[in-house]
């Protein structure tokens, strides 16, 4: 006889063959119309689930968790980054949370360097420029960006998608600078070429683009804050894939409007989906909808993983993917 399937409740739509595959292993509740979940719908989810697939959209916070039913036992989580799940009420409670690493990492840090690339050399302008029918005509003094290549890449959290990023920069010519609460091993040093920055603020004052892939936790939050952001050179640049809370995205935007940095590009917010108008004016800003890891293939092996930590879970081994709150 088969063993009794898991309630699955999936908080938001995720790529067909991920969501066929969760129907046939469990008893899957989706999501087909994608509306985000209120936080009343959270609470229905957390009472009748085994296991939550949740998203970044989702705020798991200690008032949902204190009222999910004694079955909640995995928070299965569609996404790397962890910080809308209270990791501490879930540990307080038995209950496991995972997420999913790695298959995101070569698209977040494709994205960031495109956005390395794109402010500086001013692509989303040129290109209004021709949609709003505004091109007379090529000049050579018209349109002038900044040169890439023989520039100082800072990166803060050399993680998987840092050094990512960092093996990206490299080709580009960047030299490589970093700041992460560990040095990396000197080997992975040596192959990225790269300087390890033990004070923040320091590495900061000295880079011409500064680019972010550190987690949001209690010690990141607003670790670019309106004092650090001060240190920056006025043509040095900053570009955001991880969290819109790792910067203090109002003193941001004063120092982009008031032209004391050269520009930025974000692809996170601190209150999304609201991003600041006045970032939304300058010319200088390139703002994108969080599609760091929006690529098919990526959802497809976020979600395959997803299945994969259920799956274990339930056979009652260490899913792959847990997340320990001493990782944070
Ligand atoms: C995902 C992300 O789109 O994985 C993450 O942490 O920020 C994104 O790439 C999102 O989290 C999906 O839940």
């Amino acid at each position: 006889m088969g063993q009794k399937k898991p309630q699955v409740v999936v908080t938001r739509k995720l790529p067909d063959a991920i969501e066929t595959r969760m129907m046939e292993l469990f008893n899957t509740r989706l999501n087909v119309d994608d509306t985000p979940m209120t936080k009343a719908d959270l609470v229905e989810a957390v009472k009748q689930a085994d296991v939550l697939v949740s998203t970044v959209t989702d705020r798991i916070d200690a008032a949902v968790l204190s009222q999910a039913g004694p079955n909640l036992r995995l928070i299965a989580n569609f996404g790397a980054g962890v910080d809308h799940i209270d990791l501490a009420t879930a540990r307080q409670r038995g209950i496991t949370v995972t997420n999913t690493p790695d298959v995101l990492t070569e698209d977040t840090a494709d994205m960031a360097m495109a956005m390395i690339l794109a402010v500086p050399r001013r692509l989303v302008e040129g290109e209004h420029v021709i949609r709003q029918g505004k091109w007379a005509g090529w000049s050579p003094t018209w349109m002038l960006g900044h040169r890439i290549w023989g520039k100082r890449l800072g990166i803060i959290g050399m993680g998987r998608i840092g050094q990512a990023v960092a093996r990206r920069a490299k080709g580009f010519g960047l030299s490589v600078h970093y700041h992460n609460r560990k040095r990396v091993h000197p080997e992975i040093e040596n192959e990225l070429e790269a300087t390890y920055w033990e004070s923040l603020d320091q590495m900061l004052a000295r880079m011409d683009v500064i680019s972010v892939h550190c987690p949001h936790t209690p010690a990141t939050f607003h670790l670019l804050s309106a004092r650090r952001l001060k240190l920056l050179q006025p043509h040095a640049y900053v570009v955001n894939t991880a969290r819109g809370e790792v910067i203090d995205e109002s003193a941001l935007t004063r120092m982009l409007v008031k032209r004391e940095i050269a520009g930025a590009a974000l692809d996170v917010f601190e209150n999304e989906p609201a991003v600041n108008p006045k970032l939304v004016e300058l010319d200088n800003v390139l703002l994108l909808p969080h599609m760091g890891s929006a690529t098919i293939e990526a959802r497809v092996d976020m979600g395959e993983k997803v299945i994969i930590n259920i799956k274990t879970f339930v056979d009652g081994h260490n899913p792959p993917d847990r997340v320990l709150a001493s990782m944070l």
